[in-house]
């Protein structure tokens, strides 16, 4: 074991053990995340936000060779990496056990609506049993008795990434912490699970546990299968003479889209208040997947009548017709706002993809894949 120490922090190592913080007063010096999910969309900006707060950041990763590693440690460095599955309950403990962290979120999910038919029972046991499994992991570390008890504790804080999928078919807009649900989908379905044993947990225990009610939210990072990315890659293969036409479902749906990067901020922000409670976290106007893709056409001078193609294969058995964020408790609780607008958002994903299918020095390789981030 040795000891270094500076103005501002203590570290002590132990061999078997990461790194624990000497606590002055009760309070670590460095905070330390664990975010499940690291390697998806929101990982990404959330693990850039935390280590310029400061915090020390670990991700943890599934599988024994996972790809998407790779990409997580070009564009984020200062991650540590810890290995664990939301379906492996021990692996849950054990990452637990070993980073020792003052806060974790849970990002991990299968998250594509569409997948959560084809695969519905994985979906509850990832996106719905994910979140159980980490609270139960953060119980037994913390050493929290199954026994009722609401006191609230000085203990590791957790964060949902819960949906507005819950929503549904709205019952009323725009949709606030107070509407009730009505989820269309086995993924909604699965985050309407994980999104009330969070609440569960924080009043049967009185762990520190919330949830962010997030609406849509996408960035350059944007897995190729989302609306969003799908046509900010298309217009950019069209532009590039690549392809003549991209084909999609409903354009009549209608989302609340905001920029990735302002929704991490606002995870973070949850748990850094005084009490724990839910937000919703949205932009409070909400376009048609129509509008999106006529802006993102017009972005490049193209007419998006003369590329688009309606297919049914991307029609889905239930449709969420309308989502629009009443994101007023975060703005007056938390003081969020978010700064990307829709336009400007539009315009970075089509020029980001614009840039990596004209200057893509692997062309072998599929420009669509997430993995070019
Ligand atoms: P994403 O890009 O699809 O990332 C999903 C992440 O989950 C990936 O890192 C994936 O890891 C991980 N994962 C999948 N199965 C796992 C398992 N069995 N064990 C551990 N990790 C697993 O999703 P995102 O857009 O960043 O969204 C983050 C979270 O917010 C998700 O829970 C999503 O449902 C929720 N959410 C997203 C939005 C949005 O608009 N983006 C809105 C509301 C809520 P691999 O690299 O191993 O595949
Ligand atoms: O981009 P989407 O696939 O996102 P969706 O289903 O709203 O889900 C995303 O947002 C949720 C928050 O509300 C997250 F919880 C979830 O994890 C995910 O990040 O589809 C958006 C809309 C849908 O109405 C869909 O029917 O776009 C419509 N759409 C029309 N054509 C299409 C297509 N969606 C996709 N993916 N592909 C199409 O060709």
């Amino acid at each position: 074991m040795w000891i270094t120490s500076s103005f501002t922090r203590f570290i002590v190592f132990v061999p078997d053990r990461p790194c624990l913080r000497v606590h002055q007063r009760g309070v670590p010096l460095t905070r330390r995340a664990l975010i499940t999910g690291i390697t998806g969309q929101d990982g990404s900006y959330l693990a850039e936000d935390l280590l310029e707060q400061g915090y020390e950041v670990w991700g943890l990763v599934r599988g024994q060779a996972n790809p998407h590693v790779a990409r997580l440690r070009k564009h984020i460095g200062d991650v540590q990496i810890i290995t664990g599955d939301l379906l492996d309950q021990g692996s849950l403990i054990s990452a637990v056990e070993q980073v020792q962290p003052d806060e974790v979120y849970n990002l991990g999910a299968i998250s594509y609506v569409p997948m959560s038919w084809q695969q519905a029972e994985l979906t509850a046991e990832v996106t719905g049993m994910g979140p159980l499994r980490v609270l139960e992991a953060i119980r037994v570390v913390s050493g929290i008795s199954a026994s009722r008890t609401t006191e609230p504790r000085a203990q590791i804080r957790f964060y949902q990434a819960s949906s507005s999928e819950m929503f549904g078919q709205v019952r009323e807009t725009p949709q606030s912490e107070l509407t009730p649900f009505h989820p269309r989908s086995p993924y909604g379905v699965a985050k309407t699970y994980g999104h009330f044993i969070t609440q569960n947990y924080r009043e049967s225990y009185g762990m520190f546990a919330v949830s962010g009610i997030l609406f849509n939210h996408e960035s350059p990072r944007r897995g190729a299968e989302f609306v969003t990315r799908k046509v900010s890659l298309g217009v950019a293969r069209i532009k590039l003479g690549l392809a003549t036409e991209l084909r999609l479902g409903n354009l009549d749906a209608r989302r609340d889209w905001g920029f990735a990067g302002d929704y991490a901020k606002a995870m973070r922000m949850m748990l850094t208040t005084d009490r724990p409670e839910d937000y919703v976290i949205g932009t409070g106007v909400t376009r048609s997947v129509r509008e999106l893709v006529e802006l993102a056409f017009a972005t490049v001078g193209l007419n998006w009548e003369d590329h688009v193609v309606l297919d049914s294969k991307y029609t889905r058995p239930a449709e969420v017709d309308l989502l629009c964020a009443d994101p007023k408790k975060a703005r007056e609780q938390l003081g969020w706002e978010p700064e990307v607008t829709f336009e400007e958002l539009v315009a970075m994903m089509v020029e980001s993809d614009l840039a990596l299918l004209s200057f893509s020095n692997r062309p072998e390789e599929e420009p669509f894949s997430p993995d070019h981030w």
